[in-house]
């Protein structure tokens, strides 16, 4: 198929736009990582990989700076990400761009992300005067007991490329106010969006004079550079958002030397269309969830249970907005499915139609779609897959828009189908029936991090905590009491007393 014939060159407007955010040149132009743009699959820049010396000043660097921080005042360190806040807002139309560039999402969507970093900004100010303990019932007289929470160290950030600016605020933001400075692994594929953060954060960091040295550093690279990261034990916390695969690798390491690890892994996130749903709603929720950011989103919808006596229905209405969901350039208005990463992800969404298709699937879309000039990009109209039933292809998590559709005939076994999946992350149900929408909420109802009704299970604000359950990581990022996370516990016990009491009646007298 043949939509778009000629796309614009991405790389000038790249050069522009880091120029524009402050990015140092020779960051981008001298180093040894080529840097593609999914627009068009052309190399926009290149990119310096860390050394192992320049990874361990990093982090030696973030620990010095941690010994100084965490001895400043939480809401003063609030003030820096309040600083943080003003630059990104700023600058949200030049990241926002940035990211569509560099990961190839609708600039809508860019923008948005960018503006998901603002919010949780604006939220971790608040927090700052707001990271408080209990006190406890103590069984001594005279005693006091108290909960105190204190900064924890550097927490070590390893980011994905379908949120290349966002996953990194969820957790900078936090760890910022909470007293500790951050190390960031960049998905190889998107190092240009970490190196414009950076520099703004530079920016913010300059107005703030509290603000130490090495507070926040970016570090590029592959696999050695990640596992630097996660081995160090000036790392107390490391935050890994990926693969599930990743997510092995890390959670080991990092529990190996006693360290914590918030995992951010795989979904395979599903919803539940129950016959009372609203089906106008229905349709864009899926729709947005299933196609929206190409597929490439660990919320994105890939299963969708219909209800039997609605899916005959629903189904063409769906496949049709399948088909006429328009596919191209992410830079035109009109566009709502932006290009794959890169043509590798094409090829494991071909493998997965392929394995559907065996195993009984009716496939609608999913063709490659050609652009003249652009052999490496890889854009691709959305497959909708109608499957007899969940096979072992519809548990994977194929990271591409793929949506799998099957029928089911009571909510029970909807809600079976729901939580077969071993990852745990997103989950809806569709429906203006009460006593369903509360079945699928309760405890024996969804079993992911995130249980929904009538919104698809994609697009989360920051308000809440974010993350999944089994082979999702069990993770939690961004609000509700994530931060806790990023600061170690401490209980305080207080004589206030003349005397020396002891737990439990214990004498031990001398
Ligand atoms: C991700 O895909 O890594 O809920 C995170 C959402 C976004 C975050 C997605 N706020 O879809």
């Amino acid at each position: 198929m043949n939509l778009q014939t000629k796309i614009a060159s991405a790389a000038s407007e790249a050069a522009d736009v880091l120029e524009r955010l402050g990015v140092r040149q020779d960051l981008w132009t001298t180093g040894n990582r080529a840097v593609r743009s999914p627009i068009t699959g052309e190399v926009i820049a290149h990119v310096h990989d860390a050394s192992p010396e320049q990874v361990a000043a990093a982090l030696d660097a973030a620990h010095t700076a941690f010994l100084a921080w965490r001895n400043v005042p939480a809401p003063r360190r609030g003030e820096l990400v309040r600083l943080l806040g003003e630059e990104l807002r700023a600058a949200k139309r030049d990241l926002g761009r940035l990211v569509t560039l560099e990961a190839g999402k609708i600039v809508s969507e860019a923008e948005g992300e960018v503006q998901e970093m603002i919010d949780i900004c604006d939220y971790a100010v608040g927090l700052s005067r707001q990271l408080f303990g209990l006190t406890l019932a103590t069984e001594r007289p005279e005693h006091r007991m108290m909960e105190t929470w204190h900064p924890l160290g550097v927490t070590g950030v390893i980011t994905a490329f379908n949120f290349p600016v966002a996953v990194w605020s969820w957790n900078a933001a936090l760890a910022f106010v909470c007293g500790d400075p951050v190390v960031w692994k960049p998905s190889e594929k998107t190092p240009l969006t970490a190196l414009a953060v950076q520099a703004l954060f530079k920016r913010a960091a300059a107005r703030c004079p509290d603000a130490p040295e090495g507070l926040s550093a970016v570090i590029i690279g592959g696999r050695d550079v990640g596992e630097a990261l996660v081995d160090s034990p000036k790392v107390p916390l490391i935050s890994a958002t990926g693969s599930t695969a990743m997510g092995r690798t890390v959670g080991p390491r990092v529990a190996a030397r006693f360290g914590r690890a918030l995992l951010e892994l795989g979904g395979n996130n599903a919803a539940i269309m129950a016959p009372s749903a609203d089906l106008d709603l229905t349709l864009r929720g899926v729709a947005f969830a299933a196609m929206g950011t190409a597929g490439q989103r660990c919320t994105t919808l890939r299963r969708l249970f219909v209800h039997e006596s609605i899916y005959e229905r629903f189904l063409p209405r769906l496949k049709a907005a399948y088909a006429s969901a328009p596919v191209g350039d992410p830079r035109e208005g009109s566009t709502l499915v932006g290009p794959l990463i890169d043509r590798m992800a094409f090829d494991g969404m071909r493998k997965a139609l392929e394995a559907a298709r065996a195993t009984g699937g009716q496939v609608t879309g999913g063709e490659a779609v050609e652009i003249e000039a652009c052999p490496d990009a890889a854009y691709v109209r959305p497959a909708l897959v109608e499957m007899p039933t969940q096979a072992e292809i519809v548990l994977k998590e194929t990271f591409a828009p793929i949506l799998y559709v099957m029928r089911y005939r009571d909510l029970d076994e909807a809600i079976a189908l729901n939580n077969a999946a071993p990852q745990g992350l997103s989950s809806s149900i569709f429906t203006n029936d009460l006593r369903e929408a509360e079945a699928f909420t309760c405890a024996s109802g969804s079993d992911c991090g995130i249980a929904n009704v009538n919104i698809g299970p994609s697009g989360a604000e920051i308000g809440g905590a974010f993350g999944g359950e089994k082979e999702t990581g069990g993770g939690r990022e961004a609000g509700s009491d994530s931060w806790k996370a990023y600061m170690r516990r401490a209980t305080n016990t207080v004589n206030y007393g003349r005397t020396l009491p002891l737990a439990q009646g214990v004498r031990f007298d001398l």
